[in-house]
């Protein structure tokens, strides 16, 4: 059993200028009017001297002594963060100040540190927002990038979550006319055939989420990266162009054929978008075993890959061979580079139309590479009129629900109606569980695992 009154550091680390502390539960109240002697006006920020509190027990801190000069805000339930009485201490930030109301907190009967995520899981317990809310307040922590911010903003405020519950109210509409049919069959009031009546609703809802499932993956790719690899043979200056992009040496680069023979990361936030560039081993067949290992993972991540940069010597005269040509396709940036060693050869010419040349060395047409690479990110994955899909647990449910809801559509109506509206039932399920509205204490840990502590 979690102690009914929990509390934790909720903001960042300390040493800090405030540390803002937040206790929630039913003994919040009395709590701060044991520590500072009297009940603050609600929402008001109000300096007040915290003491320690006098429980009998002998304890590191003499009671009735001083423990900071604080700024203290009393939210009532039920209008708080998690719907319950919540205080907030904005004490000086250093660990010692910290700590010494963390002891004297954990010092009372039934109060306790709060896991990470409580705050807000006892929010969605509270009926204070719903599960997509909740996950995009964790989203919103964790946003590096202005897209991903704007993106987990969104969420916070519901968008995401209204979408799923129209449909799923939809559903629910079809389905009580559905039960009615089946209830009162015999009524000559009721119109012939609701199955039929109920359908054009139904497809109407299908063919939504079938758009919204068909999004390229844009809105979890936001909140988790795009995927970008430099691609292409030995020597081509893949690692070079690797390093001007994370802007420090990040990879080795040398003279030699098959330098590098590892998948190398960095996490760049380019335009607002959080994109995950890959270098990756030149392409070629080797005797040597850990080059060629190196060669096998460079292809993994080309098939990985949102989109990928294959980068070629433009003065090469053989042009490049069959396991970086097949690499080429509507995913691709053909960059030639060291377009400061000479003409580009026929052969790299034909490679593609809208291949381009670059100096790594020079810089020449470095810069429009990545204006023209963050162009097409934000093409691709940039934020719709319409809230984007963020989680695969959402996009699972959404498949669970397609899957009802296409054999309740499929079926003809020689199939006994109370089966038919179990598939409607399944698939409105499938949605709640989205949302939260249908029982989902078995999913809770998992999607409040993410949180930190203090959230
Ligand atoms: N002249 C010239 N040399 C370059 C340019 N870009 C890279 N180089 C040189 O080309 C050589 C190979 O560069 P790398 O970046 O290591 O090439 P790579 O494609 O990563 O090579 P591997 O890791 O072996 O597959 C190095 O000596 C670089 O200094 C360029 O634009 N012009
Ligand atoms: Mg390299």
């Amino acid at each position: 059993m979690r102690p009914p009154t929990i509390f934790a550091l909720s903001s960042g680390a300390p040493p800090a200028g405030v540390a803002v502390v937040r206790l929630s539960g039913p003994d919040a109240g009395p709590l701060l009017e044991k520590m500072i002697g009297k009940m603050p006006v609600p929402r008001m920020a109000t300096r007040a001297h915290l003491k320690n509190i006098d429980n009998g027990n002998p304890s590191a801190h003499i009671s009735g002594e001083r423990i900071d000069d604080a700024l203290v805000l009393w939210f009532p339930a039920p209008n708080s963060f998690t719907g319950e009485d919540v205080v907030e201490f904005h004490l000086h930030g250093g660990r010692a100040v910290i700590a010494a109301l963390g002891d004297v907190l954990s010092a009372q009967a039934n109060v306790g540190m709060a896991e990470p995520g409580e705050f807000t899981r006892r929010a969605f317990e509270n009926g204070k927002l719903d599960l997509t809310q909740a996950e995009g307040i964790g989203d919103l922590v964790h946003a590096e990038t202005e897209a991903q911010r704007r993106q987990a903003l969104r969420q916070t405020d519901g968008a995401l979550g209204e979408l799923y519950e129209n449909w799923r109210m939809g559903l629910l509409r079809s389905l009580a006319y559905m039960e009615a049919d089946i209830d009162f069959s015999d009524d000559e009031d009721l119109p012939d055939n609701l199955v039929e009546q109920v359908r054009p609703e139904l497809v109407r809802i299908q063919g939504e989420i079938e758009a919204h499932l068909a999004d390229n993956h844009r809105g979890e790719r936001l909140r988790d990266g795009i995927y970008v690899a430099i691609l292409g043979p030995p020597n081509a200056g893949k690692s070079s162009l690797f390093n001007e992009l994370a802007k420090r040496d990040a990879a080795i680069v040398s003279p030699q054929a098959g330098t590098t023979r590892d998948v190398i990361e960095v996490h760049l936030d380019l335009g607002g978008y959080p994109v995950v560039v890959a270098d990756t081993a030149g392409l070629r067949r080797t005797a040597d075993q850990i080059e060629d290992e190196g060669v096998k993972r460079a292809l993994q991540r080309a098939e990985q890959a949102d989109l990928k940069i294959i980068v070629l010597d433009g003065a090469d005269a053989q042009g490049p061979d069959a396991a970086t040509t097949r690499l080429i396709d509507e995913d691709c940036f053909v960059v030639l580079n060291k377009s400061d060693t000479g003409e580009i050869s026929a052969a790299m010419k034909a490679v593609s139309d809208t291949a381009r040349s670059i100096s790594v060395k020079t810089g020449e047409g470095v810069k429009p590479l990545l204006d023209d690479l963050g162009a097409e990110v934000a093409r691709r994955f940039g934020l719709q009129a319409a809230p984007g899909l963020t989680r695969v647990r959402h996009r699972e449910a959404l498949q669970a629900c397609l899957l009802s809801l296409n054999r309740f559509i499929e079926n003809k109506s020689e199939i006994p109606p109370e089966l038919a509206a179990e598939d409607i039932r399944l698939a409105a399920r499938a949605l709640g569980v989205i949302t939260g509205r249908v029982d989902v204490e078995s999913l809770l840990d998992v999607v409040f695992r993410d949180f930190c502590i203090g959230k």
